[in-house]
Formats: structure tokens, sequence, C-alpha cells
């Protein structure tokens, strides 16, 4: 089977990690070293090898660490999604004309399916799109290939158009469009000739099918036995005709499978099929996920993702329910948020981090002496005051301003800010994940500030439509 060493070898080499509870750089080099092995051994392109190895590493030693799986599991996820990126991510679908009729053509080299290929996707389009093909025998070098197309079109009871050997490719693929639209064929596949090489006079015939024919798709044929050939074969292809996907031919067989992982990733051609067998039905829309998940023999690599994914939205929600949960916000939290934030650097330099405001601070001057003075004034408060601020009347706004060694104004503007802010704090509480998301977005809109005064739904006091405090 397909894959079968490059799975043995990666998965031997994942092994080693899954169950670690910690890993260290050089952990993680030693495994790198041998899924590189593996790749190449497997006849992978050396340059996507190597993308695919940096790539891996650098996520590896940058993500951040989950609690509900080990190490060694996030490393086996990133191999993972990166095996299923390099193969192209998501399975594409054949592009059909919407009306009227849709018309594929098989390309490759001598060998690779093209002819058994044109019968399994007439089969497969009837099946799963109700379609009514018409075969297109335009392979003219050699008779056996007209009857090998017209014994595949028997079997499957689809008819193939064929006018013999003595017309051009040209001269029937024109022939063969007029009568699929005159029969209501609302699709038409068109069987090319191979040749050993690719060579110019190939090309130059392809090239006239492909004017003539404006096909919806190009499908070019790739034996996955050729391994690092069948990518500079793809290659060269594509840049002659603009191909529109790959089917990858022969992969029932003992395939190193170096060309499926090659072929997207240095081509940008998306692998649409693979061929499993020389019968019929034996195609299957390829996708990469599953040949990802297969190649890492682990059927259970997608339950692990969805652990992995809960884990991050448990780990941000709990994020976001400590930084908005105090309700019972005092000033000793407070005290503690701007000693947090002066640890952090200078508070013009923390402004200038949220987008769009860093163009308004040129013009802006702040005080960072003003920090110092709402430290001590809340230095000047007692305990109790600090934790109920409710207490703070105006007698103790007096007592707290002489302590200080600050105008009672400021005191008076502090303790507006500070129940300002818890205000705040209580109706970001009570906000729906929905409201709350809305307010966020209001926040990070270019700009800075928030375009329209946020405001909170639920308060209909006299804290609706206020803009949020700096903090
Ligand atoms: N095992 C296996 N054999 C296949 C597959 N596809 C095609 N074959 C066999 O490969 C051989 C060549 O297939 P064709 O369809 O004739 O290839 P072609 O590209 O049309 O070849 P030319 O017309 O000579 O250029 C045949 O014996 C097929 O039965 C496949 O997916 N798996
Ligand atoms: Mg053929």
């Amino acid at each position: 089977m397909a894959f079968d060493s490059l799975s043995d070898r990666l998965q031997q080499a994942l092994r080693k990690v899954t169950g670690r509870g910690t890993l260290t750089e050089t952990d993680i080099e030693t495994m790198m070293r041998e899924v590189r092995l593996s790749l190449l051994e497997a006849d992978v392109n050396y340059k996507v090898v190597k993308d695919f190895t940096n790539e891996v590493k650098a996520k590896a030693l940058g993500e951040r660490v989950l609690k509900s799986i080990t190490p060694g599991q996030q490393v086996v996820k990133i191999v993972f999604e990166e095996l299923k990126r390099v193969m192209g991510d998501e399975a594409e679908g054949l592009r059909f004309k919407p009306q009227g009729t849709t018309i594929f053509m098989l390309v490759g080299l001598n060998g690779t399916g093209k002819t058994t290929h044109a019968g399994k996707l007439a089969l497969y389009c009837r099946r799963k799109y109700n379609k009514n093909p018409l075969l297109v025998a335009a392979d003219v070098y050699r008779p056996a290939a007209i009857d090998q197309l017209v014994t595949i079109g028997k079997q499957l009871s689809i008819p193939t158009f064929e006018m013999g050997t003595n017309y051009t490719p040209e001269e029937i693929v024109k022939k063969a469009i007029d009568y699929a639209k005159e029969n209501k064929h609302d699709l038409v596949i068109i069987d090319t000739a191979g040749r050993f090489h690719v060579n110019e006079e190939l090309m130059a015939e392809l090239r006239r099918l492909k004017e003539i024919a404006q096909p919806d798709e190009i499908l070019l044929t790739v034996d996955a036995m050729t391994g690092q050939d069948a990518v500079n074969v793809s290659q060269s292809f594509h840049e002659q005709l603009n191909v529109t996907g790959v089917i990858l031919t022969k992969l029932d067989g003992d395939t190193r499978g170096g060309a499926a992982l090659s072929i997207r990733r240095v081509t940008g051609v998306p692998i649409k099929f693979m061929g499993l067998g020389e019968k019929l039905d034996q195609l299957e829309v390829f996708h990469p996920e599953r040949m990802a998940s297969r190649i890492l023999g682990m059927g259970d690599v997608l339950t692990l993702l969805e652990k992995a994914q809960d884990a991050i939205n448990e780990e941000e929600a709990e994020l976001m329910a400590k930084k908005f949960k105090n309700a019972t916000f005092d000033y000793n939290d407070f005290l503690k948020q701007i000693k947090q934030i002066r640890r952090l650097g200078s508070i013009k330099g923390l402004l200038s981090l949220i987008p769009g405001l860093g163009s308004q601070l040129k013009n802006i001057e702040i005080d960072e002496n003003q920090f110092n003075h709402i430290v001590a004034i809340i230095n000047s408060m007692t305990e109790e005051e600090r934790h109920n601020p409710d207490i703070i009347n105006a007698s103790r706004k007096q007592r707290i301003a002489r302590g200080s060694g600050r105008d009672i104004s400021e005191v008076n503007r502090l303790t507006k800010q500070f129940e300002e802010m818890r205000q705040m704090r209580r109706k970001m509480m009570n906000m729906s994940p929905k409201e709350m998301e809305r307010m966020m977005n209001n926040l990070n809109r270019p700009g800075g500030q928030p375009s329209t005064p946020v405001s909170y739904s639920k308060g209909k006091g006299k804290n609706k439509g206020r803009r949020a405090p700096w903090f």
C-alpha cells in the first residue's frame, strides 16, 4: 500500500514524543531529523521537506502550551496540520459549466492512466452529478488506444466518439463537441495521446486542443510511482497548459508517496482525485485531511484536534472571565493594576500599542507624574477605604487630599474615574458574549476609540452611552 514505509517511519518518530509531558528543543530537533529523513526517503521534493520541517519546528517551539493535551500530542497535531497543508488543505471539486456542455481534457505522459481515468471520471460524474458524458478518442497515434477507450465506454454504457486514425486530434475534438451539443451530452471527456517524455510536439498539440475545446478542466494524470519525476513533469505541463487539477494514479501500488506530498506545494495545482486500481470505480476524491491522517495512521487525530480546540477555547474563556470578573474591584486592585502597567514601560509607549492610536499620540502629552499622584492618593486611603470605596465621603476625601499632598479636585477626579471603571466592569460581566464581542470590535476600530460611543445595552441609567474610561 502506498505510503506504508513513510507512515511507519513518521509514526515511529512521533511515537517517541507523543506521550511526553515535556519536550525540550533538543527533543524536537531529534524528532525533526527523523521526520526529515522519512520524507526524503519517501521521495518528497527536498525543498518541500525543508519548508515542512522548518514550519513544524517553528510552530512546535512557538506554540502555546495547552492544558488538556501533552506537548508530545501537540507536536503530532502540528505535523498533521502541516501535512494536510502541504497537500492542499481542502479537497477541491470539479468545475462544471452552470449550463451547457462542460469539457474535461485529460493530459499526461504515456501509461500514466489517461484513458483509464477518462472512463473512471465519466462513471463518477454520471453517478455523482447525474451527467450524461461523452468520451472522445483524440489519441490517433495508435489504433489500440481508440479501441481501449471504446471498450471502456462499452463497459460503462457510455458512448465514445471516435473517427479512427485518419483525422487530426483537432478535427476530432471539434466534431465531438458539436456532436455532444446536438445529442444533449452535458459532459465531454477528451482522452489525449501521451509521450514518454515532455516534448514540444506533444505540448503544441495539446495547446491547440485546449484552444479548440476551451476545457473547464485540464486534468493531468500523474503516476504516483514516479516520485520526483512526477513533480518535474507536472511543472512542465502546468507551465504549458495551465493545468486545473492533478489525478494521482496508481496510489494502490507500492509507491513511496512523495509525489502526493510534493506536487501541490511545488506546482500549486490541486490534486483532485486519486486512482486506486485498474477497475473503473477505483477513483476517489483526494482529501488532504484524510490523507494526512492516513499517513500518520491515526484515526484519532481528529479527536485530538477537537480536544486541542476545546482547550484553546477554555483557556480564552478563563482569561476573559478573570479579566472582567472583578465585580468587587477595589482600590487595591486598582493600585496593583497601575503597578503592572508601570512595570510594562512608559504609559505613552503602552498607549501607542493600541491600534490606530499611535498617530494621535504625537499631539498628546501624557503626564507620567499623574500616576505618582494617583498612587499617592490611594496610599493615603485607609485599608478599609481601599477595600470599601463606597465609604469615602466628603470629609474622608478632605483627609486623603491632605495626606497625599494633592488638591481635593484631584481626589474627586480619581474617585469619579474609579467609580466609572467599576461600573463598566460590572456591565461587562453581565454582557452576553455577543455584546462583549461587539464592544471589543468597536474598541479595536482604526482610530482607537469607539467610533460610536459604546452603549451598554443593559444600562438604562446614567451610564448609557458612556465611553470606556482609559483603564
Ligand atoms: N493499479 C493501477 N493501475 C492503473 C491505474 N490507472 C491506470 N492503471 C493501469 O495503467 C495502465 C496504463 O493506463 P492507461 O489508462 O492506458 O494510461 P494512458 O495514460 O492512457 O496511456 P497511453 O495512452 O499509452 O499514454 C493500464 O494497464 C491501466 O490499467 C490505477 O489507478 N491503479
Ligand atoms: Mg491512453
